[in-house]
């Protein structure tokens, strides 16, 4: 029986196509800088997004029109999600899944109830995981859609909550292991303030960091061999998250004796709600060798809040790509594409149309980056800029040798020059010749 009766399996057909239920880049055999399409953008589904989101809005209700559906909160019904999901992945040709462990399994009058339904659906996502050969990119728990998360989880004023949380976090956590899950992320939706005035900011962020502590301890208890990764945002829901951008984060993460154990999983439309390109996040993160994991989506230039868009923008996918490509590509991480579909976009086709879109983007931007990268132009333009550091005298700063006297001598024997041309003109018309 198909959930999905009037879709075909997308295939490529290349750039010429004009069937709508094909990709015209995405060929996921072909070799890019000697790896396959596949392998280099590890596309993910979201399954909060895909199967849960009913595509309301802050000024109106759903209109997602979901027939296998019957909107009751049973395990049955949650079970059959799961096959319906698994047609999906299989028809749209992601190999990726990632969920939250209330939008795979109902959350039930009491935490065991909770636990036991989860264990029931997440039978059911191992047992479509062996019929399929896909794979969990990584879990998470949602710490924030129950009321009793209102303030916050892991910097909940109660501690009571705070235990609810870290008691989800261990069971999301086994879960995922026992899935097979590259990862697992901690987004700290309420892990902020709405105000200051009721806001112990110094005892929130140590009981934050002792929250993510106690969890490295249970994924090294159970044998969890996945990577952690926190998801920077800057607020919404919150006024002011914790975990506000990579820079941020990275400092906690310092800060609380946790650097070694987790690296950050960046978002686009997170990265410009924080007033950041999404460019400059992952640069961020890739300096410190901590970008683990992508949201790949867009947010609205005209709407200011996350409306995680699918990415059907060739520049920002181009300029993930290089980044992702100049650090040797991403490891247990992928492309999760944690999106949705615009309200109005509300039949099961759309779901297509949008995923389709947004690897079509993908490849194109992988394909550009490397095309980028073979030309070489921008890469030894910058290069060049520094060269001056590669003299004896740039050398010896950047090994930590010199003194400001050293200095103050080579500037006496030596005027400073007008520093060359920053090219950026020129080095933008080059990126142009590539798309
Ligand atoms: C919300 C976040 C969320 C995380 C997972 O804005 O992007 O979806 O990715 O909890
Ligand atoms: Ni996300
Ligand atoms: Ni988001």
């Amino acid at each position: 029986m198909s959930f999905f009766p009037d879709i075909p399996v997308i295939k490529y057909e290349g750039a010429k196509s004009k069937n709508p239920f094909s990709f015209k880049h995405y060929n996921p055999e072909e070799l890019v800088e000697g790896k396959s399409m596949r392998d280099h953008l590890r596309f993910a589904a979201a399954y909060w997004h895909v199967m849960r989101n009913p595509l309301a809005d802050p000024f109106g209700g759903g209109t997602a029109i979901t027939p296998w559906d019957d909107g009751s909160n049973s395990v049955e019904n949650a079970q059959k999600r799961v096959r319906v999901f698994f047609e999906f992945l299989e028809k749209i040709g992601i190999e990726y899944y990632c969920f939250h462990d209330r939008d795979v399994a109902p959350e039930l009058e009491t935490l065991a109830a909770s636990n036991k339904a989860l264990d029931a659906v997440a039978g059911t996502l191992k047992e479509e995981q062996e019929r399929t050969g896909k794979k969990l990119l990584w879990g998470t728990a949602c710490l924030f859609a129950h009321p009793r998360f209102a303030n916050g989880a892991g910097t909940s004023p109660s501690v009571d909550v705070f235990a609810h949380g870290a008691a989800q976090v261990k069971k999301a956590l086994s879960v995922t292991h026992d899935l097979g899950g590259g990862g697992y992320v901690f987004w700290g939706g309420r892990e902020g303030y709405s105000s200051l005035w009721n806001t112990d900011m110094k005892r929130e962020l140590d009981h934050l960091a002792a929250f993510l502590h106690m969890a490295v301890d249970w994924k090294k208890k159970i044998g969890f061999t996945g990577k952690f990764w926190i998801e920077p945002k800057p607020r919404e829901p919150s006024t002011h998250q914790y975990d506000s951008d990579s820079a941020a984060c990275l400092n906690f993460l310092r800060e609380y004796g946790l650097f070694d154990e987790f690296e950050l999983n960046i978002e686009t439309n997170h990265a410009t709600l924080a007033g950041h390109t999404m460019r400059h996040e992952l640069t961020v993160a890739a300096a410190a060798g901590k970008l683990g994991s992508i949201d790949a989506n867009r947010g609205d230039e005209l709407i200011g809040w996350d409306t995680d868009q699918f990415p059907t923008n060739l520049y920002l996918a181009l300029e993930v790509m290089l980044v992702v490509l100049r650090m040797g590509g991403l490891k247990e991480g992928g492309l999760n594409f944690d999106a949705k579909r615009r309200r109005e976009s509300n039949t099961p086709a759309d779901l297509f149309h949008a995923h389709i879109g947004g690897m079509d983007t993908f490849a194109r931007g992988l394909k550009i980056a490397a095309a980028i990268r073979a030309d070489g132009r921008i890469e030894e333009f910058v290069k060049a800029r520094y060269s001056s550091w590669d003299g004896p005298l740039g050398q010896k700063i950047e090994s930590g040798k010199a003194t400001l006297a050293d200095l103050e001598a080579h500037a006496l024997a030596k005027e400073a020059p007008l520093p060359p041309s920053g090219g950026q003109e020129y080095l933008e018309n080059l990126v142009n010749e590539f798309i």
